[in-house]
């Protein structure tokens, strides 16, 4: 009941231009420097996301849970039976408030993670089969793009492509209005879309989240260095690195970066490449947008993506948005 394919494995990595480091290259040789935020997710990054998601600070990951759990149920009744296709499956934790709504109804369980960290796809979907008796997951390990193009053709059922977590957040205008015409061409009409979105909210709320009090989110943001190192052969030392987020108000975005404290001259011999950093340079990690559901559902429209139902929660802090082609 499990099939695993792995579009970023040694040998695909050479034919994909998004494996291969050229966006590193491109990235860091750019001003200001920038890496894009796919590399937290090596096996180690993953799990410290999974802590980030347990912090009393990161009140993402508990509200969008929240908010499922409420509708769940009803998400199930209005697709009916579905494949269930997930966009960085990660853990899968809230998978399974979808998987009970659907086998409560009696239909049969497809799932389709995809994640570029295979330990924490093959992991979790081990899990998910032994408590799943009537699962069946086919796990891509690989990029959005790359799992979005291989997807097209087949189905087992109605498909529903889950985007959780406000992931699209990580995405800037441009890079988000690609991304969802992807979704729509890898839909047929009448399929769905579950997007899960940060809404706009305090700044002091948001600044918390980002800047917790345990250094997690510092320890995420610093371990994409290592992650470059192991892949790249490189020698960042993260000790020369500081962690730097802060809400951009007139953007509605947070925004992360790793600091130099020092200048420094850093190698990623696989690229063949060498990066002079001076003083206060910083690498820009991450955005992480903050939506306004109006605007969303309006955008998610011009792709052809209509909003039928759109759960929030007590504080309006998150939103739930289900879409059909
Ligand atoms: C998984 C992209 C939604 O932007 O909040 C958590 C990643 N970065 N803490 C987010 C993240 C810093 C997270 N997303």
């Amino acid at each position: 009941r499990l099939q695993i394919e792995y579009l970023l494995s040694a040998t695909a990595l050479s034919q994909h231009k998004q494996s291969d480091g050229s966006d590193v290259v491109w990235g860091l040789t750019q001003t200001p420097k920038t890496i894009p935020p796919r590399y937290f997710y090596d096996d180690p990054g993953s799990q410290l996301f999974e802590q980030i998601c347990e912090l009393p600070e990161y009140y993402l990951t508990r509200t969008e849970g929240a908010i499922l759990q409420g509708c769940a149920a009803e998400i199930a009744r209005l697709t009916g039976a579905c494949e269930i296709v997930e966009l960085g499956s990660g853990s899968s934790t809230k998978t399974r408030i979808l998987l009970d709504a659907y086998n409560k109804l009696g239909y049969p369980l497809g799932y389709v993670p995809i994640d570029v960290s295979a330990g924490i796809l093959e992991s979790s979907a081990r899990e998910l089969l032994a408590d799943y008796p009537s699962l069946v997951v086919r796990a891509l390990v690989s990029t959005y793009e790359l799992a979005l193009e291989r997807l097209e053709a087949s189905r087992l059922a109605t498909r529903m492509i889950c985007f959780l977590g406000s992931t699209l957040g990580n995405l800037n205008r441009e890079e988000c209005d690609r991304f969802l015409s992807q979704i729509a061409d890898a839909l047929n009409v009448g399929e769905y879309f579950l997007l899960g979105v940060d809404l706009q909210k305090s700044e002091y709320l948001l600044n918390a989240a980002y800047n917790d009090s345990q250094g997690v989110t510092a320890a995420f943001n610093l371990n994409m260095l290592e992650h470059l190192n192991w892949r790249f052969d490189g020698n960042f030392d993260k000790a020369q690195f500081e962690h730097w987020a802060f809400y951009n108000k007139s953007q509605s975005q947070i925004e992360m970066h790793l600091r130099s404290v020092r200048s420094q001259t850093v190698q990623l011999r696989a690229l063949d490449l060498t990066v002079e950093f001076e003083k206060g340079e910083t690498i820009f990690t991450e955005i992480s947008r903050k939506f306004d559901l109006n605007s969303i559902q309006k955008e998610l429209q011009g792709h052809d993506l209509v909003p039928l139902q759109v759960w929030t929660d007590p504080n309006q802090w998150f939103g739930v948005l289900l879409c059909q082609m």
